[in-house]
């Protein structure tokens, strides 16, 4: 079927971004790096590692509630097409897809986009996806959501062939993952303010959000007994190194994962172990760190109901769905404008 690329991000995107991102997070105060540069192929590859670990419970939550509910959302949405924020392997996405698809009429058509930074990523999901389903309209988009949500979220101009952003409604946003978890709550607040925006009548939005619960179930799931998120922390130094000609060392660092109570967020750290220089040669950038010393990596927030029908109610949105695992860690819910 129908299937098609669009390209929204320059070339040298990606390393001018985290060239940026390393001189003004290494040189302000706390020290912090975006959590975005984890994911280079051994940081992926760690991910996917996490999300086998028995402690990281929020990966097989979320596949659980999408497995049982995906009829119920795409019909409560009313989704004809689908569009997926950040959309990596599109692989629990299928669930949605598989629903889209029984429940569009015979002759009817049913679309997905996917949109996120990583070509490779998006080249994999589409092959993947169009051998799966081969009436489904596929499109991906190489957009950065952060900073082109809304060119990334635009409905076509009209008589565009490939028309899989929808118009006049039954268009299903989704940003799955509980990525929206690694958003400082004002940069939050902008992410729904743009997205309200993009959004018109009949359109829907699906969010997948981990909850708060006790520290003694969240602090392992960020700092498991076989060091895997460690290691996968640590591993943004690598990328570091790799990519601006750094000279970090992973062993003047270690991996802290902390319960901040006051904002619900998990946050993962790395701690100098002893006093350490570090020379940043592409960018011609030195940095100190004191023994102690503490670089943010992550924010993960986790959520109550209450507080996201708060926040997506003051964007305009109302609640239109939720649900949860049987367990009741890990949210999928349903907003419309
Ligand atoms: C992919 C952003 C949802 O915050 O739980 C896993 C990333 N970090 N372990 C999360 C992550 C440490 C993950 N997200």
């Amino acid at each position: 079927m129908a299937q098609r690329h669009r390209d929204h991000l320059p070339e040298d995107f990606s390393e001018r971004s985290l060239a940026e991102d390393v001189r003004a997070g290494l040189t302000s105060s706390p020290k912090t790096l975006p959590p975005k540069w984890f994911y280079d192929k051994v940081g992926s590859e760690l991910y996917e590692e996490i999300t086998r670990l028995p402690e990281y419970y929020p990966f097989e939550a979320e596949r659980e509630v999408l497995v049982d509910h995906a009829r119920e959302v795409v019909e409560v949405a009313g989704a004809r097409h689908l569009v997926e924020l950040g959309s990596g392997s599109s692989e629990k996405t299928r669930a949605l897809i598989e629903a889209v698809l029984a429940a569009t009429p015979d002759g009817g058509r049913a679309a997905y986009r996917a949109i996120d930074v990583s070509d490779s990523a998006l080249h994999a999901a589409a092959d993947d996806l169009a051998a799966r389903y081969p009436t489904l309209e596929l499109e991906t988009v190489r957009a950065d959501f952060e900073h082109g949500l809304a060119q990334a979220l635009a409905v076509e101009p009209a008589g565009d062939s490939g028309d899989t952003g929808g118009s006049g409604g039954g268009r299903l946003v989704v940003f799955l993952g509980g990525t929206i978890g690694n958003q400082a709550p004002t940069e939050r607040e902008r992410f729904l303010a743009t997205l309200r925006s993009a959004l018109g009548p009949g359109d829907a939005f699906l969010l997948g959000a981990d909850l708060v619960k006790s520290p003694e179930v969240l602090v392992p799931a960020y700092d498991d007994a076989a060091g895997v998120t460690a290691a996968f922390n640590l591993n943004v130094l690598e990328v570091v190194n790799a990519r601006l000609g750094a000279d970090f060392a992973a062993a003047d660092f270690r991996h802290v994962a902390v319960w901040d109570a006051d904002n619900a967020w998990i946050e993962m750290r790395l701690e100098a172990v002893r006093d350490v220089h570090v020379r940043i040669a592409d960018l011609d950038l030195d940095v100190e760190f004191a023994a102690g010393e503490q670089l943010r990596t992550e924010i993960s927030a986790k959520f109550t109901r209450e507080r996201l029908v708060a926040e997506f109610e003051r964007a305009g949105f109302s609640e239109a769905g939720w649900w949860t695992d049987r367990a009741g860690r890990f949210s999928v819910s349903l907003w419309t404008p």
